[in-house]
C-alpha cells in the first residue's frame, strides 16, 4: 500500500508532509529511497526520470500532480495501468485568474502604461476600447479552458471557444476541428491556448494559425497567450511573427524547453511578456487532498475519477 512520489523538478518536502498528514497510515517514499518495488501501489508524479515507474508489479494507479500528462505519454517504459490527472477547482481558478488578467492587461495597455511612466509621459490620447469591443479565442475548451471562457465572457469580452468537439456553454461561440478552425481564427483577436500537448498539437502553433487571426480589432494587432504547452508551440515562427507584425504580442507561461534558456530571445522582447509555468501551480495542500481522497475512495471499491485517455494523450 506504499505510494510512491515520483516527482522532479518540483520540491518534494510539501508533498511529503502533506501525504504522509493525509494518508498516516501508509509508507511514502520518494524516488532513490530504499523500497521494494513489490510494496508499491500508487504513483504520484511529476516530470518523473523516464522508465522510473517501469518494474513496479504491483503498482495500479498513476497520479499526475498537475493537470497535464505528458510527462505520462512521453515516458516509453510507462507501465499499463490506469493514469489519473488532477481536475482541481483550486487550479482551475488559479489557471482563469492567469487568463483573465493577461487579456484585460493586453486590452488595458499594461506594458503600454508601464513605459510611459518609467519615461515620465502622461500620454491619456490612447485608443480605449472596452472588452466588449474586443474577441478572446480560446483553443483547447477543456476543464480550464471551459472556466477561463465563462469567466471571461462575465468581464464582456466576445469569448468564443475551439476544441476537437464542439461545446455548448451559455454565450460562448463553438467551433470544431480543422474544417471550423479558420473562421474561429478569423474572429479573434486575442488568441488563448490551452491545448495540452499531443501528437496532434505538437508544433502546431505557428504561422498558420497567427497569420489567420484578425486584424481589424481594436487592440492594434493579434495577441498570443500561452498558458498550456509550450511544446505546442513552434517558437521559431512565434519569434518571425512577432518580429514581422503578424502578431502585436505576447504572453508566454510555456516554453519548447523548461527552465528557459539564459539566451532565449524571449526574455528580452519588446513585446513578449513571460512568467514561469506557474500560470496555475498545483498547491500541496489541494492536490494531496485530491489524490489522497481518489485512493481512499479506490479502496472503498468507488470507479477512479478524471481518468486520461492514453490513446488520444490527454
Ligand atoms: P482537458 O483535457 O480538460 O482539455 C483539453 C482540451 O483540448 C479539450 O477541450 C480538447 O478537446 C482540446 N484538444 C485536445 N486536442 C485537440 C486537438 N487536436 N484539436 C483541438 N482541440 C484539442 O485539459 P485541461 O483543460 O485540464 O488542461 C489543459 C492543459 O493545460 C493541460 O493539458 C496542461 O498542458 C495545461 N496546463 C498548464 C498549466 C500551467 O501552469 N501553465 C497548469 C495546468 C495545466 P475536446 O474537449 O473536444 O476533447
Ligand atoms: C501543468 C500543471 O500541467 O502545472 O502544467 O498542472
Amino acid at each position: 500500500m506504499t505510494l510512491l512520489l515520483a516527482v522532479k523538478g518540483w520540491a518534494i518536502a510539501p508533498w511529503f508532509d502533506r501525504f504522509s498528514r493525509l494518508l498516516p497510515d501508509r509508507r511514502i517514499v520518494g524516488l532513490g529511497e530504499d523500497y521494494d518495488p513489490a510494496e508499491i501501489r500508487y504513483a504520484a508524479t511529476w516530470k518523473q526520470p523516464p522508465g522510473s515507474l517501469a518494474n513496479l508489479p504491483n503498482l495500479q494507479v498513476i497520479f499526475s500532480l498537475g493537470a497535464g500528462i505528458d510527462h505520462l505519454v512521453r515516458d516509453p517504459h510507462l507501465p499499463d495501468v490506469s493514469v489519473v490527472r488532477i481536475v482541481d477547482a483550486d487550479l482551475t481558478a488559479r489557471m482563469s485568474e492567469y487568463v483573465v488578467l493577461h487579456c484585460l492587461a493586453h486590452l488595458r495597455g499594461w506594458r503600454y502604461y508601464a513605459e510611459k511612466q518609467r519615461t515620465h509621459v502622461w500620454d491619456d490620447d490612447r485608443d480605449e476600447p472596452a472588452a466588449s469591443d474586443v474577441r478572446v479565442g480560446i483553443m483547447g475548451m477543456g476543464v480550464l479552458g471551459g472556466d477561463a471562457a465563462r469567466k471571461l465572457a462575465v468581464m464582456g469580452f466576445q469569448v468564443a471557444g475551439w476544441s476537437r468537439t464542439p461545446k455548448a456553454v451559455d454565450g460562448i461561440q463553438s467551433f470544431a476541428g480543422e474544417a471550423e478552425l479558420d473562421a474561429f481564427l478569423a474572429r479573434t483577436d486575442i488568441l488563448v491556448s490551452l491545448l495540452p500537448f499531443t501528437p496532434q498539437t505538437q508544433g502546431f502553433i505557428g504561422r498558420r494559425i497567427f497569420a489567420g487571426l484578425a486584424r481589424d480589432g481594436r487592440i492594434g494587432g493579434p495577441v498570443f497567450i500561452n498558458a498550456g504547452r509550450g511544446a505546442t508551440q513552434n517558437e521559431a515562427d512565434l519569434l518571425a511573427c512577432l518580429d514581422d507584425g503578424t502578431l502585436a504580442a505576447a504572453t508566454l507561461d510555456v516554453f519548447e524547453t523548461e527552465p528557459l534558456s539564459d539566451t532565449s530571445p524571449f526574455w528580452d522582447h519588446p513585446r513578449v511578456t513571460l512568467t514561469p509555468h506557474n500560470a496555475a501551480t498545483s498547491d500541496p495542500d489541494a492536490v494531496a487532498a485530491s489524490v489522497a481522497g481518489q485512493i481512499r475512495g479506490f479502496e472503498a471499491g468507488e470507479p477512479l475519477r478524471n481518468l486520461v485517455d492514453m490513446r488520444a494523450g490527454y
